[in-house]
């Protein structure tokens, strides 16, 4: 599927070796992104100095970086310079920070620590808070609209359009909606894939697909690569709520224990903690079998859907 153009920063032997190089990888790739991210937002100077000073403080203060991550990596599986998804990278990392800041407020999960700080409204009010998260969604959009260099402009466009849908009603902001309107009534199995097909998948799905069509990817690489971000969604989704279950809060820098004092239907109260890490451990097994057509260059991929499902926090 993939053509054989050479690697770029990154090689295939095996065992440790391999770990390592793989390792290196994605740190540089993170490295990249933290940089590019400093860039996206204004520095805090003039009248709305303030608003600037608390975009940065919740899109500068660490995370995993893990959807940018994913869509340079997938831009690279497919041959793809990574910067050409840079700006895509950012514009994520943007709205996904949006949307934790805005999920922080009282009026919806009322969370003091985020990323190992106090929330945004706890140290800028509610109010600055919520035009933190509206300034993240809608500067997401002009970073992205403005680098993406040598991209075709119709390529740049359906990012555009695909990024949108994923982040509005239709996908992560509708699951929000389904997630409100659950609390406190019993989901089935299929209802709480659906909505985490929305709330976490449809950024997932947008960060790898999006950033393989800008890398230049054929139709068929981005159907096999949707397939591994929605397998991979729902195993990272799977292993969010283990970790509200088995982690302390000084761990993971945000509230844990919350899901079952809200009445959330998570899947360790739906089929248990064992089940739930078996299957986060199949659907990771999932997605690497979908780049089974891909060459070396979606290692990183591979390697991301195994972090995704090990990790702690
Ligand atoms: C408010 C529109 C709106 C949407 C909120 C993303 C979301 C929807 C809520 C966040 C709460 C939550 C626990 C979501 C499920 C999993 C998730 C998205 C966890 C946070 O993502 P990580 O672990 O966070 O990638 P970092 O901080 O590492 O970037």
């Amino acid at each position: 599927m993939a053509d054989s153009k050479p690697a770029s920063g990154y090689k295939t032997a095996g065992g440790k070796a391999a770990a390592f190089e793989i390792a290196s990888y994605l740190k540089e790739r993170a490295a990249l992104v933290e940089a590019a991210l400093a860039r996206s937002v204004a520095a805090p100077d003039g009248p709305a100095g303030r608003l600037f000073e608390a975009m940065r403080y919740s899109l500068l203060a660490g995370g995993k970086r893990l959807r940018p991550v994913l869509a340079i990596a997938a831009c690279e599986a497919v041959g793809g310079a990574a910067e050409a998804a840079m700006g895509f990278a950012c514009a994520i990392e943007m709205i996904h920070t949006y949307s934790l800041i805005h999920d922080d407020l009282p009026c919806m999960d009322d969370d003091d620590l985020r990323r190992g700080r106090p929330t945004n409204h706890k140290v800028y009010g509610e109010a600055m808070a919520t035009l933190a998260g509206d300034g993240l969604l809608t500067d997401a959009f002009t970073v992205l609209a403005r680098s993406a260099p040598g991209v075709p402009a119709a390529v740049v466009i359906e990012t555009v359009a695909e990024l949108a849908e994923a982040a509005g009603s239709a996908g992560m902001v509708g699951g929000q909606v389904i997630d409100l309107l659950g609390e406190g009534r019993a989901l089935s199995l299929e209802e709480l894939e659906y909505l985490h097909s929305k709330k976490t998948g449809a950024l997932f799905v947008a960060a790898v697909c999006c950033g393989a069509r800008l890398g230049g990817a054929s139709q068929a690489q981005i159907r096999a690569l949707r397939e591994y971000a929605q397998a991979l969604g729902l195993a990272f989704q799977v292993v969010d709520d283990l970790i509200d279950v088995e982690e302390s809060t000084e761990n993971v820098g945000k509230r844990t224990h919350k899901d079952e004092a809200r009445g959330k239907a998570t899947y360790p109260s739906l089929i248990g903690v064992a089940r739930s890490r078996e299957m986060a451990r199949e659907l990771a097994g999932k997605a690497r079998h979908a780049l089974a057509g891909f060459d070396h260059r979606a290692e990183p991929l591979r390697a991301l859907a195994s972090f995704a499902v090990e990790r702690k926090l």
